[in-house]
């Protein structure tokens, strides 16, 4: 209980202060740099409360399986694949197409992948990269993850796929009910080449240097390290390598638009909805790096009073301020040393990170409100995109990933 009663204490001891200065006069100009000293030890606690890496088990979940598959009783998922002894990948051509391939990996000829064979690929191929699981439909991140695993185009190799294909197909277990199904697809150009500066896709089989839980779709889930959420199918069972031209997305279906790329946006994590006049108020979000990376973050407190332009949607004009985006982390205690290793386009040899923060990764940003006179408010947060380009310009729309600027009402009172 000791931190919370001294937040408090900070709390009470910086309005007690406030109130002084107010007895006096002194509110305004004359104690900036004492007013963000003092108030700073409430930032500072808040700021240190942050974890960078979600804990396996603080992610949230999105997931339609009943039951769901990693809460069956070891036995089953035994028998059904979904344990390292007995995991099982097949890699086949599609069946409604004419696909070709010279040695399909399959469970029937005893020829699929195992995780052993998985493990022969990692010892020469093995990436880790840092990746946000966002999901396209949610307005925040559902948790930040170092991952691990070997590129999906390895895999496919072995079965020497020879003609008419086009995109890749793959699903995870579904507990053999076809209404349960979840799928995705990627161009077969995605999966054997990466763009300039972009990881692989991967089966991934480790999460923040621990075996990933069935929970997080273990033994082995695909990442696709550019997209939301619901490419990175989990309990991966199945690839189809098709001749079909279209996505055949699950997530296809209500509208979503299964071709977008991460989009940079900033949240709030700090809700300071109440407050009391003369009282700095002081901010914690996170913010997400898209496609192009993450140039800044900013914020805005309007009194509702204050006029905004009717033709300014997206409050491009108003007086943005900019909030201080937080470093990475020091250490890394799953590491010798506690240091990063080298991750291409991510961390030098150095354990530096090259851009902070990389694309399709977070970072953390902290501000302090400069205290605010009583009156009804409306606070927003934004992201600057590594382009320059403020959200939600230039792709506005819900479904391909929510990054409308977040507004939280804020009352101050006297
Ligand atoms: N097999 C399977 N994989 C899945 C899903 C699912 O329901 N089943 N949900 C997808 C969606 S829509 C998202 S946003 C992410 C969420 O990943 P997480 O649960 O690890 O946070 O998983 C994706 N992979
Ligand atoms: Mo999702």
């Amino acid at each position: 209980m000791n931190a919370p009663d001294l937040a408090h204490e900070h709390l009470e001891l910086s309005r007690r202060y406030f109130l002084t200065l107010a007895g006096t006069g002194a509110m305004t100009a004359a104690v900036p740099e004492l007013r963000a000293e003092i108030v700073h030890a409430e930032l500072k606690k808040l700021v240190s409360e942050i974890q960078y890496l979600t804990p396996s088990e603080k992610f949230r979940n999105v997931e339609r399986h009943r039951p769901l598959p990693y809460k069956l009783p070891p036995e089953k998922r035994l028998e059904i694949g979904l344990e390292r002894e007995t995991w099982k990948l097949e890699i086949i051509p599609d069946p409604d197409s004419n696909s070709r391939v010279g040695k399909p990996l399959t469970k029937a000829d005893g020829t699929a992948l195992d995780f052993p064979s998985l493990m022969k690929i990692a010892e020469t191929k093995a990436v880790r990269f840092f990746k946000v699981m966002t999901c396209n439909n949610l307005h925040d991140p559902l948790g930040m993850g170092l991952w691990e695993g070997v590129p999906l185009r390895d895999a496919i190799w072995l079965s020497e796929p020879d003609r008419n294909i086009r995109r890749v197909f793959y699903r995870g277990y579904h507990n053999d009910n076809p209404k349960q199904i979840f799928q995705s697809s990627l161009p077969i150009g995605r999966v054997l080449e990466d763009p300039p500066g972009e990881q692989p896709v991967i089966l991934c089989y480790k999460l923040n240097g621990k075996p990933l839980t069935g929970q997080r779709g273990g033994p082995v889930r695909m990442i696709v390290p550019d997209a939301y959420g619901f490419k990175s199918v989990k309990w991966i069972q199945q690839i189809y390598l098709t001749n079909l031209q279209g996505a055949n997305d699950t997530y296809a279906e209500k509208n979503n638009d299964v071709d977008s790329k991460m989009k940079s946006f900033a949240r709030f994590i700090t809700k300071p909805k109440v407050q009391r006049a003369g009282r700095s108020i002081p901010l914690t979000g996170v913010a997400q790096a898209g496609m192009s990376g993450l140039s800044k973050v900013q914020y805005w407190l309007r009194n509702t009073e204050d006029h905004v332009p009717p033709d300014d949607r997206y409050y491009s004009r108003a007086p943005w301020q900019d909030a201080e985006l937080l470093p990475p982390p020091k250490a890394w205690d799953m590491f010798p040393d506690e240091k990063l290793p080298a991750i291409p386009f991510q961390v030098n040899e150095q354990g530096e990170f090259i851009d902070w923060p990389p694309a399709n990764t977070i970072a953390h940003w902290a501000a302090l409100i400069p205290a605010p006179k009583p009156g009804k408010y409306e606070l927003r947060c934004r992201a600057v995109d590594a382009n320059g380009v403020p959200q939600p310009m230039p792709r506005p729309f819900q479904k391909s990933g929510g990054n409308l600027i977040q507004m939280i009402p804020v009352r101050v009172f006297a």
